[in-house]
């Protein structure tokens, strides 16, 4: 055996005359199917012995091809039964991202007979993803192998043309498997996109699988799997990006057959927050979660646990890199969790001062990128950062602005909600929301432009719930109006209760800002009268 892998193909040949006989030779006489991954330079770097009808290929991620690109490696094993390329053959062949994948198949004294071989397809024909080429014989084959995988291989560069362009960016397929409805799952899908791109991260293609009961291991049966890979490594993908929550086992079982990195909707929306943290409050909080995320998920020093911490979904706050320990995690945990009652504590000083100058509190939420920080800055004439992306406030930002009359309230703006809200964020910005019962007054921003606003909806007034801060007077402010047509407009106004406004638009405001006034004279009113405040009725 050891003889085997001193020999060398010439490059244009898939393997050699004299190797395929001496594997189809040896394969006979043990009854065991042979294998030889042969690298670009025609060198032997693996021989694997199967049994009767299979073969396990190594563990080939020292191999690893980048985004796009071929693994540089093909595989020629021998068949003991007459029969050409099986369906594991072609599933390996894609997984595995492999140059070719070829068998031997052998007459009955145990002479080669023919080669069968298959390349993948820079662009599936007819939903093949591969080709299957015709069969070759072994002392004769008429297919230049080199000159086929470089082709090949520019041919997958060509159709992969804009990752020159954005050459920082990374490109990442999305995927979702669900039970939910066609539009619910399209909606959801949408928000991941935006989710992405707001992580500088360029989508590539969007993959939803509909299905009755998701497989406990890899959400999708491994064929599915197999196709994701190949559209990966047409579109020039190596980010698989799930929509669904994945458990620290299927991180790693999809990891190890794509071998591709994987990650779900809550590391890519903590590695948001990981990128805007600015504070010193804000990192700590982010570095909280991300370890809490990580350290049921560290286990082994497998390759999903490496690819968990490289690049997206490994980015420490301030771009540090996540320490991937567990005992020294541990320790970290602990003491982010000191700091973070530190700060706590002068926070609750800081409240307590401004409960006693008693000016009264109007804070505004919303789901992200609602337009919060717009209506701060046009309330109060700030200049506090405005972007069109998801999550980008993290930070709480306190504003004092004065109505007519002397009316003088703060008003904070804050991070942004998000359907299901990772739970590990939830923990770690307690404190952030915590700070929202102060509020005497809520302004709930809903962007109406939004398609999906209806549902948004919903899911603030539940987070709100589970924050108990449903009790505090809400104002509903129905936002970017000016994109709305007015019939609409005016129609949601009625049926939601609500003031609608153009936040960028100061003219627009003043329907809210009576309202607002109303409500905190209120406020004053009973604030300045003895004993403590009784909770105003609710904003129907
Ligand atoms: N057309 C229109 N665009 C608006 C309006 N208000 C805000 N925007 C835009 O909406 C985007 C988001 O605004 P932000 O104020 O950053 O939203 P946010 O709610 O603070 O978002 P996060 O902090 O990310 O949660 C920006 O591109 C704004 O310019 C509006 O009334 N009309
Ligand atoms: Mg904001």
């Amino acid at each position: 055996m050891n003889n085997l892998t001193r020999r060398r193909t010439a490059p244009a040949f898939v393997v050699s005359p004299e190797l395929s006989k001496t594997i189809t030779r040896l394969s006979f006489e043990i009854r065991r199917q042979i294998g030889l991954l042969i690298d670009r330079q025609g060198w032997i770097t693996h021989v694997m012995v199967g049994n009767h009808q299979a073969i396990e290929i190594p563990n080939l991620e020292k191999y690893r091809s980048g985004g796009g690109r071929l693994k540089g490696l093909r595989c020629v094993h021998t068949h003991l039964q007459h029969e050409p390329l099986t369906q594991d053959d072609l599933m390996d062949l894609a997984l595995l991202r492999l140059d070719l994948m070829a068998a031997i198949t052998m007459d009955k004294d145990g002479r080669p007979d023919y080669i069968h071989a298959a390349h993948l397809l820079p662009e599936g024909i007819n939903g093949e993803n591969w080709q299957i080429l015709e069969s070759l014989l072994p002392w004769d084959p008429d297919i230049d192998c080199q000159a086929l995988i470089r082709s090949l291989e520019s041919e997958f560069a060509r159709k992969a043309p804009s990752q020159k362009v954005k050459r920082k960016w990374e490109r990442a397929l999305l995927v979702s498997v669900t039970m939910a409805s066609r539009r619910a799952a399209t909606d959801f899908m949408l928000e991941l996109r935006e989710l992405a791109e707001s992580c500088n991260i360029t989508v590539v293609d969007t993959v939803i699988q509909y299905k009755k009961k998701v497989d406990p291991r890899f959400l999708m049966g491994e064929g599915k799997l197999s196709e994701l890979v190949i559209l990966a490594l047409q579109r020039g993908a190596d980010l698989l990006i799930f929509d669904q929550e994945l458990n620290p086992s299927q991180v790693r079982s999809i990891t190890d057959l794509t071998d591709m990195r994987v990650i779900d909707r809550t590391q890519l929306i903590l590695d948001i927050f990981a990128q805007r943290a600015r504070s010193r409050e804000g990192k700590i909080q982010v570095e909280l979660a991300q370890l809490k995320y990580l350290l049921p998920r560290l286990v082994g020093k497998g390759t999903a646990m490496s690819r968990l911490t490289g690049g997206i979904g490994g980015r420490g706050p301030g771009e540090t890199k996540l320490e991937i320990d567990r005992r020294r995690v541990r320790n970290r945990i602990g003491q982010l969790e000191r700091l973070l009652q530190e700060i706590q504590k002068q926070r609750g000083q800081r409240r307590a001062r401004r409960n006693k100058k008693g000016l009264p509190v109007v804070s505004i939420i919303g789901y992200t990128n609602a337009g919060k920080s717009t209506l701060l800055n046009t309330l109060t004439k700030s200049s506090v950062l405005v972007e069109s992306r998801l999550f980008a406030t993290l930070d709480p930002t306190s504003k004092r602005k004065k109505f007519p009359k002397d009316v003088e309230v703060i008003i904070t703006d804050t991070v942004g909600f998000i359907r299901q809200l990772p739970e590990e964020l939830v923990t770690a910005f307690r404190a952030t929301l915590e700070e929202l019962e102060d509020a005497d007054l809520l302004l709930n921003v809903i962007d109406i432009s939004n398609p999906r606003f209806a549902d948004q909806i919903q899911s603030v007034e539940r987070i709100l719930e589970s924050l108990n801060l449903h009790r505090i007077p809400t104002l509903r402010v129905l936002n970017k109006q000016d994109r709305v047509d007015p019939v609409t407009v005016k129609k949601l106004t009625r049926n939601l209760d609500a003031v609608a406004i153009s936040a960028n638009d100061e003219r627009t405001l003043t329907p809210l800002l009576d309202k607002m006034e109303l409500y905190i004279r209120r406020v004053k009113r009973l604030k300045t009268s003895a004993g403590p405040a009784k909770p105003l009725a609710a904003a129907s």
